[in-house]
């Protein structure tokens, strides 16, 4: 390993540590998530390839690995989510999706949840091709617009949304068949992927441009793929797209002759992922410790308003009380009854009877109005966090379930001070980290790539 290689390892150990000991600890504790968020970003650098049936996504993988590991065919042809990977030996090696699953070297534990269909179409091929050393490769099943979740068995869209937080690099590729049909898979993308990051770590590919007619054709095919993006994207700018087509095709339509195929370029674009992978990694944590901060927040603000809540009942309660001991001690001194007891009972009976009505306060009216709350707060939990702008919205909508799902699984029993403690430590560190890794990454960049020589900053000249 040369010096900047030594850097890289180390750095993404240090990321990987601060996940591992710090927020992963915290997001288990209180169900922000169910498995440790180191995981997702222990593996190696992932490419992730999504887009229509039959746009091309198994021929460029075969391309890429140099043999013929996926099927390709006209029709929709695979229904399968395939990891590749490298392998050491000649011979392939493949594994099922079960074993994937619970397998604690591979970051597809938390997809467990999808169940038995998913892990059916799920699978590892192991390989050995040079493009591999560095990345991993997922296939995915093409896009079908007929086809309902409920056909496929799982969650397409959540599935497609967890490959999308693993993956350091997206492929999203059309075809001039059916250019820019796929809102549902840009859908989860948008939900999943911090808009930041965005336009660093998707690739949009028009591919199969072979196959247009002529340029006009072409011209056609792209504008409504610009459309088609701009109506998704909700953004009039359009981002970069490649056009390529397969290498099988010796015979391109002359019009191509002005066009370069930019196949090459995408394929160095894709070798670039462990590049990523260090951005991904200061991104996972900026984002995670925002909304897992953003998660205890609210649970925080909960444990408030109830403390608060039940401070209020609890004064009026012993204003009520106190304001029944003192009835029925005056009742009591004033009535018949003042004769026949001793002068000590009358306060004794008193403040009896302001005991047991604070208690019955207490259990009664406090129990009513704090359940009241509870409920109130299930319902509408939006209550618990203010949007002031679109940033925290966006963050807002992938805890606010969690959050109900924490205060459902404690019943509102909250730990004001471990929450506090818990909540302090995780801006802490995320804070400490992101500072870090930006310094890091800097530094990283500035690093000649061959060799050991690195550019001297002033202070180590001195
Ligand atoms: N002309 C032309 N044909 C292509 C190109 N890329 C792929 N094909 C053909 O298109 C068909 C579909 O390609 P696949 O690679 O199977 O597409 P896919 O996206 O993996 O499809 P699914 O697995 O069904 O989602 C195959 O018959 C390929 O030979 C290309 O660039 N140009
Ligand atoms: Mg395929």
């Amino acid at each position: 390993m040369n010096y900047k290689e030594n850097y890289y390892e180390s750095l993404r150990r240090e990321l990987v540590a601060v996940v591992e000991q710090k927020m992963s600890p915290v997001a288990l504790k209180y169900g922000y998530s169910q498995t440790g968020l180191e995981e997702k970003i222990k593996w190696r650098p992932v490419v992730l390839l999504l887009g229509n049936y039959s746009s091309g996504k198994s021929t460029l993988i075969n391309e890429l690995l140099g043999q013929p590991v996926q099927k390709t065919g006209q029709a929709p042809t695979d229904d399968s989510f395939t990891v590749i990977t490298y392998n050491e030996d000649d011979e392939r090696e493949d594994r099922d999706g079960m074993v994937l699953l619970n397998d604690p070297e591979f970051p597809f534990s938390s997809l467990k949840k999808q169940g038995k269909r998913f892990a059916s179409h799920f699978k590892l091929k192991k390989v050995k091709s040079p493009f591999l050393e560095s990345l991993a490769l997922i296939d995915t099943p093409g896009m079908l617009d007929s086809v309902s979740e409920r056909d496929r068995g799982y969650d397409y869209q959540e599935v497609i949304g967890e490959f999308a937080n693993i993956a350091d690099l997206i492929l999203i590729l059309f075809d001039p068949h059916k250019a820019g049909t796929i809102r549902e898979t840009y859908e989860s993308l948008r939900k999943t992927i911090p808009k930041s990051t965005y336009e660093d770590r998707v690739l949009f590919v028009l591919n199969r441009v072979d196959e247009c007619e002529n340029l006009n054709d072409l011209l056609r095919v792209y504008g409504t793929l610009c459309w088609n993006l701009s109506q998704m994207t909700g953004r009039k700018d359009i981002p970069h797209i490649h056009f390529t087509y397969s290498s099988e095709n010796a015979n391109p339509p002359e019009f191509l002759g002005l066009l370069q195929n930019q196949r090459a370029e995408l394929k160095q674009n894709i070798l670039k992922a462990p590049k990523h992978r260090l951005d991904h990694l200061a991104t996972y944590i900026e984002d995670h410790s925002e909304k897992l901060s953003h998660f205890l927040e609210a649970i925080i603000q909960y444990g408030r308003k109830k403390r608060l809540l039940m401070l209020q009942l609890t004064l009026l309660g012993l204003l009520v009380s106190g304001l029944f001991g003192g009835l029925v001690f005056w009742l009591l001194s004033s009535s018949d009854l003042s004769a026949s007891l001793s002068r000590e009972a009358i306060p004794f009976l008193g403040s009896g009877a302001a005991l047991v009505s604070l208690i019955a306060w207490v259990v009664v009216v406090e129990m009513f109005f704090v359940k009241r709350f509870y409920r109130a707060t299930l319902a509408d939990p939006e209550d618990l966090t203010p949007l002031y702008d679109q940033h925290r919205r966006d963050n807002w909508e992938r805890v606010e379930d969690r959050v109900k799902a924490y205060l459902e699984k404690s019943r509102g029993k909250v730990s004001l001070f471990a929450l506090q403690r818990d909540f302090r430590s995780i801006r802490r560190s995320a804070k400490k980290a992101a500072k870090d890794v930006r310094a890091a990454l800097t530094e990283y960049n500035g690093l000649k790539a061959n060799g050991e020589t690195l550019v001297l900053s002033s202070s180590d000249e001195t």
